[in-house]
């Protein structure tokens, strides 16, 4: 029996999304966060990290959104709809790429904006004005140009791709899409600049099995 652990407004989505692409049969239990827009701690009961997603298999916390969706694939994926074979070599590679692509590099830095953004949202008033200077500079001097080389590598991919890995939808678009609505909150990307990512982006949101799961578990927004 699977049983998805999943926190509002976080990457648990995509593996509630990943469950229904699958059809698959699982048990659902939803978190809110807490005040301080962290976990609640009983998701530590749960797993040590106390992070989402985390799945439950058989007595097992397995957690790390990209293993369990590797996890995913390889116990339920019959029909290999969403993973490319090795012996597709380039959409392979594009998969397995833009897998790793999505938490080792892009959610970082949009971690580190979140974070600094929630420092001058509780910075008492006297401070504000030093905390939003220091937010100002990291975004400078840390963020844009780094997000930005990244949000245009994606672009350039969904330019020649209709998917990440190629034609076919697969895990990495799923991997994907939590950086990409990170990065599109607030003032939004640019429509014209990255037209081809928000066309994707919609094309995510018009999957089936993706509305269902934003009913089970809630739209995603930062
Ligand atoms: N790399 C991990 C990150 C897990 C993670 O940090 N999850 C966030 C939600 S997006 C969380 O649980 N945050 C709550 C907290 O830190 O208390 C993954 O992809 O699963």
């Amino acid at each position: 029996m699977l049983h998805l652990h999943h926190l509002e407004n976080s990457r648990s989505f995509r593996i509630l999304w990943l469950l229904e692409e699958l059809n698959a049969d699982y048990k659902l239990t939803c978190y809110q966060r807490n005040k301080a827009y962290l976990a609640p701690k009983s998701l530590k009961k749960i797993h040590p990290l106390g992070h989402a997603p985390i799945l439950e298999v058989n007595e097992r916390a397995l957690v790390e959104s990209g293993f369990i969706i590797e996890y995913l694939l390889k116990e339920y994926d019959y029909a290999h709809l969403f993973k490319p074979t090795e012996d597709d070599t380039a959409a392979w590679e594009d998969y397995t790429f833009w897998m790793h692509f999505s938490e080792a590099s892009v959610m970082p830095l949009l971690v580190m904006r979140l974070v600094f953004t929630k420092v001058v949202e509780k910075s008492p008033m006297v401070i504000k004005p030093i905390s939003k200077g220091i937010r100002k500079q990291v975004e400078s001097s840390m963020i844009r140009d780094n997000l930005t080389t990244m949000l245009d590598m994606m672009e350039h991919q969904l330019q020649h791709n209709h998917w990440f890995a190629g034609a076919a939808f697969s895990g990495a678009d799923i991997q994907m899409y939590i950086p990409v609505v990170a990065a599109n909150a607030g003032a939004g990307l640019d429509t014209t600049k990255y037209a081809n990512l928000l066309n994707w982006l919609k094309r995510c949101q018009e999957r089936a099995a993706f509305k269902i799961a934003v009913t089970k578990g809630g739209q995603v927004r930062f």
